[in-house]
């Protein structure tokens, strides 16, 4: 537990924190270069860790922010880009969008590093996104009624494949990547990147329903299944509803168009550009693969599935959430 921290120089505070993480479970993941850390029910990299951390009891909301979370893989680029759009439909039409020249990714970085670049936030854009847990959310956020948290989910066997495929395209070339087989027994005993991925789906599925207002719940199955219904619904929720003009006139179907996966995975700057100007690892493309639902199955033995689908159907028991299991076609 930490504490105190909320009123020490930044680079106290870092000093502070680095410190109390040494403390922390520490477990090798899916490779033995990036150990995980084990936090408040949670495993993760020391580097998203720091800034959740500080975040925690240093973040300073302001009215009207709107928090876009999700574990890892599970539509964070395509929440951002629609976000984006939505909040930014009134400076840019869809020919002159500034997703066309950056990535989402650009135009909304994450929370990470936030203590270290407090201009991170741009002006006039309230989004603020994060993996962070619910219960790991800034406490001045959790306790607030001013901002909006939109939660995006994913069947986590495709988020696992997501995952598996990204951390193979990232790893050094000199290392070795995982088998699936291993890094799937390690997500199944919750030990990925934020995981584990039903407790952290969990967490954001009770806030929704305890606080419908403040914590929207968005899975990217239904997303994908009809965009236009839950566009509308995203864009009402943040606070930017849609006229009766605007949905006349074909704008939410030009939103969709603009942050669609052929879209997006198709200009010049989500093939050959990089996430951020100092980052020569993040190119954007490596955030576009597929862009599917049920890609699972093309990497995923029906054992795994069903193993995983069981451990999934279990821990949501009870709860009001279920996924489609076992049917790549929802
Ligand atoms: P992140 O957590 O690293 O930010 P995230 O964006 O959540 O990644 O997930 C990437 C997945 O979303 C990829 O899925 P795949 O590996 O199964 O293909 C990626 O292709 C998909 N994706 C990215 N942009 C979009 C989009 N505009 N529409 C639908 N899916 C998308």
């Amino acid at each position: 537990m930490i504490a105190d921290i909320e009123e020490l120089s930044s680079a106290e505070a870092i000093e502070r924190v680095v410190e109390f993480m040494s403390t922390l479970p520490t477990e090798n993941g899916w490779n033995s270069f990036q150990p995980l850390r084990l936090y408040e029910g949670f495993w993760t990299f020391p580097h998203f860790l720091e800034s959740i951390i500080l975040a925690q009891h240093r973040f300073k909301p302001k009215p009207g922010d709107i928090f876009l979370c999700s574990a890892p893989k599970s539509g964070t680029t395509w929440l951002k880009a629609l976000s984006f759009a939505i909040v930014t439909r009134n400076l840019y039409d869809t020919s002159n969008s500034p997703l066309l020249t950056k990535g989402p990714h650009h135009c909304v970085p994450n929370m990470v590093g936030f203590e270290y670049k407090p201009d991170v936030r741009q002006p006039g854009i309230p989004l603020i996104p994060t993996h962070a847990p619910y219960h790991c959310l800034p406490k001045s956020v959790l306790g607030s009624d001013d901002v909006k948290v939109v939660y995006i989910c994913r069947d986590p066997k495709d988020a696992f494949v997501s995952m598996f495929h990204f951390a193979a395209n990232r790893r050094p070339k000199e290392n070795e990547h995982i088998a699936i087989e291993e890094a799937f027994e390690l997500f199944c005993l919750g030990r990925s990147v934020f995981g584990p991925a039903w407790d952290h789906i969990l967490g954001y599925w009770k806030a929704s329903q305890e606080r419908p207002e403040k914590v929207m719940f968005l899975k990217y199955e239904e997303l994908m299944n009809d965009s236009e219904l839950y566009v509308k619904k995203l864009a009402e929720f943040i606070g930017y509803p849609f006229s009766f003009e605007e949905e006349q006139g074909g704008v939410v179907k030009k939103l969709i168009d603009l942050c669609s996966f052929e879209n997006l995975s198709n200009l010049d700057v989500n093939k050959t550009g990089k996430r951020h100007e100092d980052d020569d690892e993040a190119t954007n493309k490596t955030f576009f693969i597929k862009g599917k639902v049920g890609d699972w199955q093309n990497h995923l033995t029906p054992e795994m599935a069903n193993r995983l689908d069981n451990i999934v159907e279990q821990k949501l028991s009870g709860t009001g959430l279920s996924f489609e299991l076992n049917n790549g076609s929802s």
